[in-house]
């Protein structure tokens, strides 16, 4: 079975895991599996060929024999559906799991989206200043409750699972805010996250595309 994802030529973070092929690749590299990846450039995303892949025109896709799919939250719960190692046998353990990939994407992502897009792309804006507290508040709140529900635990449910590869990858976003300190659980949550050996294989792979010579032609 061959694999294909596609990713960022090269990523607006260069290289930091930051963009969404990061955790498709850390997915697969925990089921073990190999896979090829197709980089595309921001002009190309918009054209016809990739939206017949994925129709907002945005990175990470995955193709395997005949399936195609976006969203990340899709492309791991497919992973883990089909392989072993994301997602727990028992079925109440695994409906659990994927709740807490909903949680990532749904409830965690979204606060963190808007802050982080306000402290990138609206710093010129003349009610920034006066935003920023609000935006930081919200992401606050989740991550305090977040804290304690996850305790003294390793991870959110028992073991590992693609609930927590998603979680860890979203709350990565926030390193650069210094939010994440301010909640030592999560801080050393996200840790235990990137000292696995899949996702720093994973990292490792997305960093070498982001800091190899540039392309001639
Ligand atoms: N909900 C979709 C999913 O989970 O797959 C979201 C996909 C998405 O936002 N893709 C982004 C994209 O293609 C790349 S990951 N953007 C281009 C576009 O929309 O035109 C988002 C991202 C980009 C850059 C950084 N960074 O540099 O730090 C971090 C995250």
């Amino acid at each position: 079975m061959t694999i294909t994802i596609t990713a960022f030529d090269r990523s607006p973070d260069g290289g930091k895991g930051l963009a969404r092929d990061t955790r498709v690749r850390w997915a697969l590299e925990e089921a073990g599996l190999a896979y090829d990846v197709r980089l595309v450039s921001f002009q190309a995303m918009k054209e016809a060929a990739h939206r017949a892949l994925h129709p907002f025109g945005q990175i990470p896709t995955y193709e395997e024999e005949g399936l195609t799919l976006f969203e990340t939250g899709a492309i791991v719960l497919h992973i883990g559906q089909r392989h072993p190692g994301l997602l727990p046998d028992d079925a109440d353990a695994r409906a659990r799991a994927v709740t807490w990939m909903f949680a990532a994407v749904n409830t965690l992502e979204p606060p963190i989206l808007e802050l982080t897009m306000a402290r990138l792309f609206e710093r010129d804006k003349p009610w920034h200043e006066a935003r920023l507290p609000l935006l930081e508040t919200r992401v606050r709140t989740r991550l305090q409750q977040l804290s304690e529900r996850l305790g003294d635990a390793d991870w959110l449910d028992g073991a590992f699972s693609a609930g927590d590869l998603m979680m860890v990858h979203v709350l990565l976003r926030l390193r650069s805010t210094g939010l994440l300190d301010e909640f030592p659980r999560l801080a050393a949550y996200v840790a235990r996250g990137e000292a696995r050996p899949a996702y720093r294989r994973a990292f490792a792979d997305q960093l070498a595309v982001n800091t190899r010579a540039p392309q001639s032609g």
